[in-house]
């Protein structure tokens, strides 16, 4: 291999590959390139494949939104047409309002950074759905803390943002520091991917320059945000995958103004765990946990070991859920939730 294909050629493990990929590809189509999305557009797709980034041909017909930046797909090697997607290891979804279809965020995920500043965006219920989000999809959580350059106390955020859910991991750093790469390289081996989420103006676009060492060429457009409330200006309008320098990938994501969730029962489980844990000592099962005798979860509120804030975001949550979650058509034509465990 020469210098300068060496720079460019990367293993298909490195890219994110593995068995599960592997097994899905037919005798018939050892011919093909595997490669991986790196960003959707409504007319073109490109993809990291071994040899660098590059446009892909579309069959017509083919509607670019069944594709997610982390999608792995087969293409013919000449022609570059994509031939066809692989099944996908999980996926991130959020519910798009007055949509019935659901929006796909990305694909084949292992970490997803929930991105926060140490500011005004520093918000445990908008945090809580990006956890909802990421259990449910089966990505590892981690709260990424940007901008502790510009507080007095990172710690107390620190210590909030670990408290939404059991063996959470938190991290804080700035994201235009050299630093916050070593602070993230747990997450970010080779073969890994990342994405990051959070509100515009966080820093996501910023960390992601960090991680991959862009150049100013073709770094990632970065936007500064109001003094007045910390709201971000929407810089960055789609998704798209890059090589971080110390080996991983990572995707950036639109700033969201609000996540919307549906399908996420198991997901609020996990994040609230421990009040799962309090209702199932509830002394009748279809407590409500607001006036009945023998309440185990009032009980913790009122002995100060359930933060009813806490309590109400829950409730907030799982009502959400409930009401979000698509009805589909029974056996017999009765309508029926998807998700069990419906309150009610
Ligand atoms: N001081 C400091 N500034 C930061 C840090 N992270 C981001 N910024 C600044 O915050 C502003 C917004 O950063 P972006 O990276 O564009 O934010 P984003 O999350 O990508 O925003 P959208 O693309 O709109 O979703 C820019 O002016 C950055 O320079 C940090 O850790 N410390
Ligand atoms: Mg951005
Ligand atoms: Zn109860």
């Amino acid at each position: 291999m020469t210098h300068s294909s060496a720079q460019h050629a990367v293993s298909l493990a490195t890219l994110g590959w593995s068995t599960f990929f592997d097994e899905q590809v037919e005798p018939g189509e050892a011919e093909l390139a595997p490669m991986r999305i790196a960003t959707v557009h409504r007319d073109r797709v490109t993809a990291m494949s071994e040899h660098g980034p590059m446009r892909l041909k579309l069959a017509a017909q083919t509607n670019t939104t069944d594709f997610a930046v982390g999608d792995w797909v087969l293409v013919a090697r000449e022609t570059r047409l994509l031939v066809r997607r692989l099944t996908r290891r999980m996926q991130l979804q959020r519910k798009a309002e007055g949509r019935r279809q659901a929006q796909l965020i990305a694909a084949n995920v292992d970490t997803l950074l929930i991105v926060t500043s140490c500011n005004d965006d520093f918000n445990p219920a908008r945090l809580e759905r990006y956890l909802a989000l990421a259990n449910e999809a089966g990505a590892v959580p981690v709260i990424v803390l940007t901008k502790i350059d510009q507080t007095a106390e990172p710690a107390r955020y620190l210590r909030q943002a670990q408290a939404l859910q059991t063996d959470l991991d938190a991290v804080m750093l700035n994201a235009k520091s050299p630093d916050a790469a070593l602070t993230l390289a747990h997450w970010c081996g080779p073969g890994q991917t990342v994405a990051l989420v959070g509100s515009s103006g966080v820093g996501k676009s910023t960390l992601l320059n960090t991680l991959s060492e862009k150049s100013p060429e073709d770094a990632q457009p970065t936007g500064a945000i109001r003094a007045a409330d910390a709201k971000g200006r929407h810089t960055t309008t789609s998704r798209s995958l890059h090589a971080i320098a110390g080996g991983g990938w990572v995707i950036d994501t639109p700033g969201m103004r609000t996540l919307h969730l549906s399908d996420v029962s198991a997901g609020l489980n996990t994040l609230f765990a421990e009040i799962v844990e309090l209702a199932s000592q509830c002394r009748f099962r279809d407590c409500t946990h607001a006036h009945e005798p023998g309440c185990a979860v009032q009980a913790a509120t009122a002995d100060g070991t359930l933060d009813p804030a806490r309590l109400d975001r829950w409730r907030k949550l799982t009502e959400e859920n409930s009401t979000n979650t698509v009805i589909q058509t029974g056996p017999r034509g009765n309508k029926v939730t998807k998700t069990p465990g419906k309150r009610r």
